[in-house]
Parts: C-alpha cells; sequence; structure tokens
C-alpha cells in the first residue's frame, strides 16, 4: 500500500516482500565486519542508538563534528560495499516514491534497543539534496516523528513497522524528524530490536 504522509513523503508499508531473506544475510555480514557502535555528538552526548554503515561513505559523528567518511574509524578501514539487495530495494522503493533513477552512495544502519530514541533533527550533511532519502525499518515497532521545516512545527506520529519503507523527498527531504523512545517488546525475526537503514545521496 502507499500512503502520502507528506509533500514528497510517500510511506510504502511492508514493502520489502520477497527481498527478506537475502536482505537480512548481508545485513549480517555487514554487521559482522563493522559491528555497532555508539556515536559521541559534537556535543559530547553517547548516542542512544547505535550505528554502522555500508557504502562508499558513512556518517560519522564525533567531537570534531559529523561528516561522511570512506573510511570506518573503528576499523581503519572502508566500508562494507553496498550489497545488491540493499541497492535494489533502495532503487525499487524510490520509483515507487516518484524518484526513478535513485543510486545512493551511503547506507546508514541505525539499531534501537528497547528505550533508544532519536531526537529531533534534520538530515542536511549531504550535498545532493534534490535525491531522496530511502528508509527501511526492520524489527521492532516504533513511533515515527514527522515534523515541519522549522523545529517549533507540531510532529505527526506513525507507527512504523518491520517491512515499511518511506521515500523522503521534496520539501519533506529537510522536515524536521525523531523516533520515540522504543517500547520493549520480541519480534519473530528480528528480537528484541528495531533497525532502520537509511539510504542517501551524498554527492
Ligand atoms: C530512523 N533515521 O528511523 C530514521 C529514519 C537518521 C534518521 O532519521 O537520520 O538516521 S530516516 C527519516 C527521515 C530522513 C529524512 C527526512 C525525514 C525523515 N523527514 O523529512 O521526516 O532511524
Ligand atoms: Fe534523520
Amino acid at each position: 500500500s502507499r500512503e502520502q504522509l507528506g509533500e514528497g513523503a510517500v510511506l510504502l508499508r511492508n514493502c520489502v516482500g520477497h527481498d527478506e531473506a537475502a536482505l537480512l544475510a548481508d545485513l549480517r555480514a555487514i554487521i559482522k565486519a563493522a559491528p555497532f557502535r555508539h556515536l559521541v555528538t559534537p556535543g559530547g552526548h553517547t548516542m542512544s542508538v547505535a550505528m554502522t554503515n555500508c557504502g562508499r561513505v558513512g556518517w560519522v559523528s564525533d567531537s570534531s563534528g559529523y561528516r561522511y567518511d570512506p573510511v570506518d574509524p573503528d576499523s581503519g578501514q572502508t566500508w562494507p560495499s553496498m550489497p545488491p539487495s540493499l541497492r535494489s530495494l533502495a532503487a525499487r522503493a524510490a520509483a515507487e516514491g516518484g524518484y526513478k533513477g535513485f543510486t545512493p552512495d551511503a547506507c546508514l544502519i541505525n539499531r534501537y534497543k528497547p528505550g533508544a530514541k532519536l531526537s529531533l533533527h534534520q538530515d542536511k550533511d549531504e550535498l545532493d539534496l534534490g535525491a531522496p532519502i530511502v528508509s527501511v525499518s526492520l524489527g521492532l515497532p516504533a513511533t515515527f516523528l514527522f515534523g515541519g521545516l522549522t523545529r517549533n512545527v507540531a510532529q505527526r506520529r506513525y507507527r512504523l513497522t518491520h517491512g515499511d519503507v518511506v521515500v523522503w523527498g521534496g520539501p519533506s527531504r529537510l522536515a524536521y524528524h525523531g523516533v520515540a523512545p522504543l517500547p520493549a517488546g520480541e519480534h519473530a525475526v528480528m528480537g528484541a530490536q528495531r533497525i532502520n537503514l537509511t539510504f542517501r545521496k551524498t554527492r
């Protein structure tokens, strides 16, 4: 199914489909090569969400700021490459959301355990703001907070569940957003966690 959340923002429920087994196997291999870690923000806070990346570059944060870096600072190696199972899901979802020819070069992988949250923010570290961000939710359901172009706009809340994909483009690309603290639970496939993949075109 297909639901318009805002101008340029399209929610595709249960969009992962038959790609799921290959996707999860590839995800496990990425996490083995580049394990989840809790990044520190420039303000000195350790994030409750744990992160890793695949693709040409990965999103990293430390005391000096945010950046896209070809090197995993924990390993000193380049990030695992973006497997075709992930790349093709992102391209298919983007096309369904109205963006043909989406070629992401980064995939940020966020892991939420119960209690983890993502505070209200904008994604603006990417140079190509004309490209959408494609977000894939796996595991436990989460409450997603979708605000406006300024911080003070009231947020609408959406429950995102396993297999849901959101294409964030157009004016929604720079909307403030966040994720409410993850409730405890156990997902049949993913266990006691939510994993979110965000596909980005950084240049
Ligand atoms: C998540 N991740 O559920 C979300 C999904 C992040 C992040 O926010 O930065 O890693 S991506 C949601 C998103 C991206 C770009 C724009 C908008 C939402 N939006 O306009 O609401 O872990
Ligand atoms: Fe974000």
